[in-house]
């Protein structure tokens, strides 16, 4: 099987976007070894949202600082973990990430990922996740995996005990099939929409796949080739939970990528306009046919 350069050299990605690639790749063959070994207790801070930082948040976070500041082709960087984008020089690629989503769910030995949005830009502000240039998550679960598009559709490679990433599916394509995820399920105590839906998913007979970790529970669907992953908004977060730059626009573009859809319940999450870095969005991803039901059936709900 190809390995990660042979790939990449052989469907024509320039050099430049090559090398942002690379740094990504080793920062996650690098938190893969961490997850195994470091403590997965609070790091004693919080992030932006004021929520606790784990040991491992804070780690995964400096290891791929560390990686993005030896490459002079990175000019920007922003984290899930910061509460800034941040200047590293000239480099033309502005690269977003989330170094540890789910981490949480580490010390219950749940599978969690890294995800990453590279960008063409000297800031994220003002952007539509159209703009990315690329996209990669990475999954750390029994094995480590990363799936990734340079708008070439979508593969994935595997870490191997080497350790070297080779290429493991080409070609990865999101059909039909009856498998959901529906995230926030507190949700369905006030809106009946959600909790319909719900009902109509089971009677239908899909069956559930929902861990509470976002890559995974994505990763799920691109690897079945089928799928919707859920997470509305409510009350308590009208938007939901899960943030446009650092988790769904990154996603929605592997996704679209694989012949699926991203929607925030009334237009595609990639064309949301990034207006400040903590935004978060309601999310529907997965098969393009299970999108449009959820735009459908929650696209109407107003904040009453
Ligand atoms: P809930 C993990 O904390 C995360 O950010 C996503 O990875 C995941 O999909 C979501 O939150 C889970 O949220 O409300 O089910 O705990």
């Amino acid at each position: 099987m190809a390995n990660f350069c042979e790939y990449f050299k052989g469907i024509g990605v320039n050099e430049p976007l090559f090398s942002v690639l690379e740094s990504i790749k080793k920062s996650v063959r690098l938190i893969s070894e961490q997850i195994k070994k470091v403590d997965t207790g609070k790091a004693g801070t919080k992030n932006v949202y004021g929520e606790d930082q784990l040991a491992l948040d804070v780690l995964a976070d400096k290891i791929i600082q560390d990686e993005f500041k030896q490459n002079f082709l990175i000019g920007l960087i922003a984290s899930e973990e910061l509460p800034n984008e941040i200047k590293l020089g000239d480099g033309e690629y502005a690269v977003c990430y989330d170094p540890l989503d789910g981490s949480s769910l580490v010390d219950v030995n749940l599978a969690v990922g890294s995800i990453f949005g590279i960008y063409k830009a000297n800031s994220f502000i003002g952007r539509t996740g159209r703009e990315q240039v690329a996209a990669v998550i990475a999954i750390y679960g029994p094995r480590t995996t990363l799936l990734v598009t340079t708008g070439d559709g979508v593969v994935e490679f595997r870490l191997t005990d080497e350790p070297r990433f080779i290429l493991s599916k080409k070609n990865i394509r999101i059909e039909e099939g009856k498998m959901f995820a529906p995230g926030n399920l507190r949700a369905v105590r006030e809106r009946k929409d959600y909790l319909e839906l719900v009902q109509w998913w089971m009677n239908e007979g899909y069956t559930l796949r929902y861990s509470g970790g976002m890559v995974p529970d994505v990763n799920q669907i691109f690897l079945k080739g089928k799928g919707i992953f859920a997470y509305p908004g409510y009350s308590e977060c009208p938007q939901g939970k899960l943030r446009l730059l650092f988790e769904c626009a990154p996603m929605a573009f592997l996704m679209e990528q694989a012949g699926g859809a991203a929607s925030d319940g009334r237009m595609s999450i990639l064309d949301q306009k990034v207006e400040h870095l903590e935004q978060r969005t309601p999310i529907y991803i997965g098969a393009k046919k299970e999108v449009k039901r959820c735009e459908r059936k929650l696209g109407n709900w107003e904040m009453s």
